[in-house]
């Protein structure tokens, strides 16, 4: 098929706030799976939901192969244009991530804004974050996204600049540098202010290491229950919404445990399937500050009929973030509104340690903390101690509780390289070898 025609449209000034009515568009494989795309287009419009936009129409257009240019063809196109015009639309979302060069092919023919999943995920993002370090995260997503697509900034400009009129070529290539250069420069800008803030969260880690309480992080996809559980537990004031993305931020809470052991639990932000990739790079100082705690709780919400592969997709991310081998406690919830008792049965084969609970109608709590003191029971951790002979009572603790790789004494001092259970960390801390 060849390009269309018609020079694109200045769509870079549409305002998304002010959108009422979007197409959603999902592509599947002819004979392939449509019922798990019209499952991701429900999610599309939850997603357009949190944003803001209420009304939608969903369609799967089943395609034999992806056209590169518009990616579904230009004769379907013209087509959903048509319908799109009968029907008031004002914005059509891809599910699929599209290039910025179909992107600008598919805007000529509806003669309409294009996004898709992922832009619609940032902005949902860029929505709903509150603190400093959640905006600058998002920014730095937003710019990284927009960079290959500065061609349609330059199409916006250089047709302002020519009051609409033709394009000014030379003028076109010089903005177009000029506009890269800037987004350069904020990009370092972004990514050394963020480094600022990271740096102090991490000194704050470290303090919370050097506390030895123990810490567990509820990390799912999103709308799991991950604030609600958190909320039930601790009576913390975090927000709980049938939204995608409720959480942005992360809050840590202490909690005691039935054996009077005190831990810390971390909610953290949903997790969802083809999370942009621009928002894992920006977000994974924060998902790794969640994810390098003592044990993951996975939370997946049973009475969603895609739970299976919302867990997949949990895991993929943490695969990602380097944490698929953290000690993990896979935790049912939602098991008051579970409709299908094979998803149950599925999960259970799939993740051996699960625990099914509702963290909204607080039932399956006690069996839940009795894993988590079990986990905690099993977690060991190296530490390579200087501790004073006059200490042999803490020193003889340790012999029999651990496993000593190397031992050595040095004048009064005894030098330890052991394996110890996590729960005595507290004790050790004093005399950790610098
Ligand atoms: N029926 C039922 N609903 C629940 C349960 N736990 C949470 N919910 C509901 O699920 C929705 C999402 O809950 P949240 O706690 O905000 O979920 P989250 O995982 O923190 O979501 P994000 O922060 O958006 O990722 C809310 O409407 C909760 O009331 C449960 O055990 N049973
Ligand atoms: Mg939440």
């Amino acid at each position: 098929m060849t390009t269309p025609k018609n020079p694109p449209p200045p769509m870079q000034g549409f305002n998304l706030h002010k959108i009422k009515k979007a197409l959603l568009l999902g592509v599947y494989k002819s004979g392939g799976d449509k019922i798990t795309c019209e499952d991701h287009l429900r999610e599309l419009h939850r997603l357009c939901e949190t944003f803001g936009i209420h009304d939608t129409l969903t369609i799967t257009c089943p395609i034999k192969k992806y056209d590169s240019a518009t990616y579904l063809g230009s004769g379907k196109l013209e087509e959903l244009a048509i319908l799109s015009k009968e029907q008031g639309i004002e914005l059509v979302i891809f599910d699929d991530e599209i290039s910025p060069h179909q992107q600008r092919n598919v805007e000529a023919i509806f003669q309409l804004p294009i996004i898709d999943r992922t832009e619609l995920i940032i902005e949902v993002f860029a929505q709903r974050a509150q603190t400093k370090e959640a905006k600058l995260q998002i920014e730095l997503a937003k710019v990284k996204y927009q960079f290959p697509r500065l061609r349609k900034l330059w199409t916006h400009l250089s047709r302002q600049s020519t009051g609409g009129g033709g394009f000014l070529k030379g003028e076109g290539e010089k903005q177009i540098e000029i506009d890269r250069r800037l987004l350069r420069r904020r990009i370092e800008v972004l990514q050394k202010e963020i480094e600022e803030v990271v740096n102090q969260r991490t000194t704050q880690r470290v303090a919370r290491l050097r506390s030895g309480i123990p810490t567990f992080a509820i990390i799912g996809y999103t709308n799991a229950g991950k604030s609600t559980l958190l909320k039930t537990l601790t009576s913390a004031d975090v927000l709980v919404e049938d939204k995608l993305f409720a959480t942005l931020d992360t809050t840590t809470r202490k909690f005691l445990l039935p054996n009077r052991q005190e831990i810390l639990l971390i909610d953290t932000v949903g997790f969802i399937r083809k999370i942009p990739h621009t928002l894992v790079a920006s977000f994974k100082s924060t998902l790794e500050e969640a994810v390098h705690t003592d044990i993951l709780l996975h939370l997946i919400d049973v009475s969603h009929p895609q739970a299976i592969e919302q867990a997949e997709a949990t895991l993929e991310v943490l695969k990602e973030l380097g944490a698929a081998d953290h000690p993990i406690i896979t935790v049912l919830n939602k098991i008051d509104a579970c409709q299908d008792p094979m998803i149950l049965t599925k999960l259970r084969v799939k993740f051996p340690k699960t625990v099914q609970i509702s963290a909204l109608h607080r039932t399956g709590l006690e069996e839940l903390s009795e894993v988590m003191i079990e986990e905690l029971s099993r977690l060991r951790k190296i530490f390579t101690l200087r501790i004073p002979q006059s200490q042999y009572a803490l020193v003889a603790e340790l012999m029999k509780e651990g496993r000593v790789i190397f031992s050595d004494y040095e004048e009064n001092d005894v030098l330890l390289k052991i394996e110890i259970p996590a729960r005595l960390e507290y004790k050790v801390i004093p005399f950790i070898e610098k």
